[in-house]
């Protein structure tokens, strides 16, 4: 089954069906311009600052303009948030109903020079009667992601299924390849970035020590452990096979609130987990009932199995 033929038969709104089909198309491009990066000279800084003050690539850039120009064309879009850019943008048709668009253009793009998985992130909404642009995690329509990989994969979910569709070059379409992307309760496998473990907190440190300790542990069994530092490829790669994806506020990163953003990292990837039968916590909340009040707001993000985030959260009466 094509996109076009799933978003025909799962979504009534056409309006919606258009921008989903034009983010696919600007995913579809964005994908090739990583793949060409090299070639093309887009890889290494841009003498820019996103507003997180991190150097932005030039494929960032693209990246954002490509994803920017492909959904302004959809004429219910009225608010763009994106990581690369400062200010929210609220197009002067916005109205009650029309579409907020936040999304993160490239993902994990500390992977591009060499050449591993990045990808794109989106969240959609709606606009409410008080014309606030910020939305509720809970009341996102839809979330979803692209991942360049070694194929190119869309991942959707409108709140009762999660799917994936693999990017068919030849035919020129995305194909269903996925049909329900479940996450399984129990895991063995744990995503952080170990390096911070000086900064971490005794939560952290217990759940982590925990895994590591293996089959005479407090866990009972062994743990493997993945960190791609591409928050597209490790979610995805718990939605392939299991697991659980912690990148925790810590010592170094809690006056900013923690590394990964709300409305455009976190708020997405909690929707898709839940939808897959995972949690998505910042350890005390679930993240999609966060409250946010900035464009570029950060958190604590603990999400994948259901069973492992759970026991994250107990172990904080622990400590
Ligand atoms: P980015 O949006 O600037 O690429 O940053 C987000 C990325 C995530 O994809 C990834 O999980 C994390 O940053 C990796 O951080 P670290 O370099 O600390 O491992
Ligand atoms: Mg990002």
């Amino acid at each position: 089954m094509t996109l076009n033929a799933y978003l025909a038969s799962e979504v009534s709104d056409p309006d919606l069906i258009d921008l989903i089909d034009r983010i696919a198309s600007a995913c579809w491009k964005i994908g090739q311009v990583v793949r060409d990066s090299a070639l093309d000279g887009n890889q290494g800084h841009a003498g820019t600052v996103n507003p997180q003050g991190e150097e932005q690539k030039p494929i960032d850039l693209i990246a954002d303009d490509i994803f920017r120009t492909s959904c302004v064309q959809n004429s219910n879009v009225a608010v763009l948030i994106s990581e690369e850019v400062e200010d929210i943008t609220t197009l002067s048709t916005a109205q009650s109903g029309g579409f907020v668009v936040a999304y993160d253009p490239l993902d994990g793009s500390s992977n591009l020079d060499v050449n591993l998985s990045v990808g794109s992130i989106f969240a959609i909404s709606r606009l409410g009667a008080d014309l606030d642009p910020l939305p509720e995690g809970r009341s996102l329509e839809c979330a979803g992601y692209a991942i360049y990989g070694p194929s190119t994969m869309l991942v959707l979910t409108f709140g009762a299924r999660v799917v994936g569709f693999t990017l068919d070059v030849t035919a020129e379409d995305y194909v269903l390849t996925q049909a329900d992307m479940r996450i399984p309760a129990e895991a063995s496998e744990f995503a952080i970035n170990v390096s911070r473990s000086r900064h971490w907190d005794a939560q952290v440190s217990a759940y982590v020590e925990g895994c590591i300790a293996g089959p005479t542990g407090p866990r009972g069994k062994a743990f493997n452990m993945r960190w791609t530092a591409s928050m597209v490829a490790d979610v995805h790669r718990i939605l392939m096979r299991g697991g659980v994806f912690l990148y925790p506020t810590d010592a170094e990163n809690q006056a900013q609130g923690g590394k990964l953003r709300l409305f455009y990292e976190a708020f997405p990837m909690a929707m898709i987990t839940e939808v897959a039968g995972g949690r998505a916590s910042n350890g005390q909340t679930d993240i999609l009932d966060v409250t946010a009040t900035s464009a570029h707001q950060r958190t604590s993000v603990i999400l994948g199995a259901r069973d492992e985030v759970t026991h994250f959260d107990t172990l904080k009466s622990h400590t």
